[in-house]
């Protein structure tokens, strides 16, 4: 029996094509009568509208359908997110930082368009992303509306996904001196699944409780993503990851295959899915996208 889930199986093409129509529409224009601005938004562009899974948007809508909440303010919640992940690719493909030539089966943005451009590309996204939270059209009470933002800050910045940057570069040049991986991780990649599981609540006015559970599924989501990132890298082509491979050891990164090797990373996998899968219970049956969502990232050839 084959182990891998195929995508088509796991994502609801239509929801994912609305997305993808989403981000197209609130992505900046490319074409209009000022160069400069034509130039950020093609870079904008490129990188956003480059073919990623869509991964953290989608599961924010699955987990807002679980409150019913409608459908464009849970897309365009996503779509801010996509942004700031966009960006975090964007700026970890640097020279200062991965220095990568590739990204999605494409040429790197500042390989496309210059360092300077791919930085502030980056930033347009980054700042761009709150502006799209703090529309009434997101949320029409204010109060919600800052809940989402200031999650978001929290999930992306200096507590988050950026410290989280920061450890992983600190531990690559050898200077870390307390190397926490899975805190590295929940940090670098768990911050923003966390807020993809979270808003959904946010959204739908949900109890503490719901929030906590959702939490729950995604801490262990997050790690078994990182997980699977780490053998992949270790197992995967270029041409089907659409990025370098074999890069965490050329950077002398520590990751969860060095730590537990591929077969004990495989079962610490599959163990997370599995108890993230079960701190959805409560959930009923309108959990069941978020429980092959998780089977997906277990088998994910991407
Ligand atoms: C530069 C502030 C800053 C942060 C960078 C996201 C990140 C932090 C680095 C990316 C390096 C990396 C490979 C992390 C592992 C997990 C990860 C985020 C993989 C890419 O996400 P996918 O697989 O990508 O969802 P697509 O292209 O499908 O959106």
């Amino acid at each position: 029996m084959s182990n891998s889930t195929p995508s088509e199986n796991v994502f609801d093409l239509v929801l994912l094509g609305e997305i993808e129509a989403m981000l197209e529409k609130l992505l900046p224009a490319a074409a209009g009568q000022v160069e400069g601005l034509n130039r950020i938004g093609q870079a904008m562009r490129y990188s956003a509208l480059a073919g990623g899974k869509r991964l953290r948007p989608y599961l924010l809508v699955r987990s807002a359908d679980l409150f019913d909440v409608p459908r464009t303010q849970a897309i365009r919640t996503g779509c801010a997110l996509e942004f700031i992940h966009c960006y975090s690719l964007i700026h970890d493909d640097l020279p200062a930082m991965d220095d990568s030539d590739l990204r999605r089966g494409k040429a790197t943005s500042h390989k496309a368009y210059g360092e300077a451009t791919a930085i502030l590309a980056g930033d347009g996204l980054l700042t761009d992303a709150f502006a799209l939270l703090a529309d009434p059209k997101t949320h029409e009470q204010a109060q919600i509306r800052i809940i989402l933002i200031a999650e978001l800050a929290k999930a992306a910045g200096s507590g988050g996904m950026v410290g989280g940057q920061m450890m992983d570069i600190l531990a690559e040049n050898g200077e870390a001196v307390d190397h926490d991986i899975s805190l590295l991780q929940s940090l670098k990649t768990g911050a923003l699944i966390s807020y993809a599981c979270r808003a959904g609540g946010y959204l739908g006015d949900a109890p503490a409780t719901s929030i906590a559970q959702l939490e729950n599924y995604a801490q262990c989501l997050g790690l078994a993503f990182q997980i699977t990132d780490d053998l992949l890298d270790v197992t995967s082509s270029a041409e089907l990851a659409g990025k370098p491979v074999q890069q965490d050891m050329h950077m002398n990164k520590s990751t969860f295959v060095d730590l537990l090797g591929v077969a004990g990373a495989r079962a610490k996998a599959s163990a997370l899915v599995a108890q993230g899968k079960e701190a959805l219970s409560d959930f009923g049956p309108k959990a069941a996208p978020l429980s092959k969502l998780a089977d997906f990232v277990l088998h994910r050839q991407v």
